[in-house]
């Protein structure tokens, strides 16, 4: 059958912070060949699948060639001669090979790659764009951008221990407007970080990383490039990733740049004070992957104005978002396919979250590459949200410019709403 699976080809390439990620190939008997590059983050969940390494002497021992070799030599044998539209069934078989709970055994990495470019195969094949390939005949809604331009934490060298402060343009009346109106904010921030003699230099996801005096300085000098560029409060949101999984010890929060020790209750407390004094309408990770007690008390007191995203939380794994769900913890996943390593397990962790009323937003890492793959998840499922860094960095930009395309393609049946 010309859908059949003939080649399975990986290797080594980099990523956009100099480090190696999987590649592969699937090509088809029709000559229909699929690609993926899989992303990778830093500020990892614990819980997240186990992204495999070599741990030698090569790039400060992040090879990925046993991920590599997992694919040419044990993962490619087994799927040759299946048919590539059986999505399902070939993630089901690595996960079957893999037989553990985190593909500790042939990595996310190299699974994730497979299961990308099967998908990617499949849909030349069919001749259809790959988010009508994973969506559907009807599928129109555009994400809203969830747009990194200050960054923090573990992405940048600066003074910040919010890792994310990020711009949602959900007064647009269409994505490329939104988009338009970012960049803009974008380049009016830069003006005003120069002109306060503060740093313009970026971080992972292309966001600024200056030294400010606090998190609300980083809010205010958001607020004052919303407005230089011509927009409002009301038109331009503001969302937080506080990836406070990176600040949790003994018992306790220590947020590491200002060294501030917070207990669960003062960050609460911290986050309601923030989302009371500035437009925020989403605020992720504010608490530690492990508390969940904390997660379900701050969906009970911000969680019917504002969306309290899980990203450590759920690490994309649908057994993690049910027990959220079963404890009111959060109210929206972050969904980050290299988190739980196949398109199957990533489209039921949706399924579940939009069936329980959880929003979702669909997610780049802090490395990343020429891939595109997210902006047609996001579009195949209606998520409405993407979170894909900075108007800067190609790695970034390949995504909204994938989305331009969408939008260009969807035509007037396209929708935009937040
Ligand atoms: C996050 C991500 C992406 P990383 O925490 O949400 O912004 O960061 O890829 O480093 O985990
Ligand atoms: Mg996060």
């Amino acid at each position: 059958m010309d859908s059949t699976i003939k080649e399975i080809k990986a290797r080594e390439v980099l990523d956009s912070r100099g480090f190696p990620t999987v590649q592969c190939d699937v090509t088809l008997c029709s000559g229909d060949v699929g690609s993926a590059i899989v992303p990778s983050g830093a500020s990892t969940g614990q819980y997240e699948a186990v992204e495999l390494r070599d741990n030698d002497n090569r790039f400060c021992g992040k090879g990925v060639k046993n991920a590599v070799d997992n694919i040419n030599n044990i993962i490619a044998p087994a799927l040759l001669g299946r048919c590539s539209m059986e999505q399902p069934e070939i993630d089901g078989l690595m996960l079957r090979m893999d037989y553990t709970d985190n593909k500790s055994k042939l990595g996310a990495n190299a699974t994730l790659a497979v299961s990308i470019a099967v998908a990617k195969a499949a849909s030349k094949y069919l001749k259809l764009p790959l988010y009508r390939y994973l969506g559907n005949p009807f599928v129109n809604r555009m994400p809203v951008p969830m747009m990194n331009i200050l960054n923090g934490g573990k992405h940048a060298s600066n003074n910040i221990d919010i890792q994310e402060f990020m711009i949602m343009p959900t007064g647009a009346k269409n994505f490329s407007e939104g988009l338009r109106q970012c960049c803009e904010i974008y380049h009016s921030l830069k003006d005003i970080l120069k002109s306060l003699g503060k740093s313009t230099a970026v971080g992972d996801e292309g966001g600024f990383a200056p030294d400010l005096d606090s998190d609300e300085q980083a809010i205010e000098v958001i607020l004052k490039a919303i407005k230089k560029a011509g927009y409002s409060e009301k038109d331009t949101k503001i969302a937080l990733d506080a990836a406070a999984s990176e600040w949790y010890e003994n018992g306790g929060y220590t947020l590491p740049k200002r060294n501030v020790i917070k207990s669960t209750d003062e960050l609460i407390a911290y986050f309601d004070g923030l989302c009371a004094k500035y437009p925020i309408v989403s605020v992720e990770d504010p608490l530690s992957e492990n508390d969940w007690q904390g997660f379900t008390k701050i969906t009970e007191k911000l969680g019917s104005k504002v969306q309290i995203v899980g990203d450590d939380l759920f690490v994309t794994n649908e057994k993690r978002l049910k027990q959220g769900i079963d404890s009111g913890a959060a109210n929206s996943i972050l969904i980050k396919v290299n988190q739980i390593g196949t398109l199957t397990e990533t489209f039921a962790a949706i399924e579940r979250a939009h069936r329980a009323g959880y929003t979702s937003v669909i997610s780049h890492r802090s490395g990343e590459s020429e891939d595109t793959t997210i902006a047609d998840i996001a579009v195949a499922v209606s998520s409405g949200q993407i979170k894909t860094g900075a108007p800067c960095r190609s790695e970034r930009t390949a995504k909204y410019n994938r989305l331009l395309k969408i939008e260009e393609d969807l035509a007037e049946i396209a929708e935009y709403s937040f």
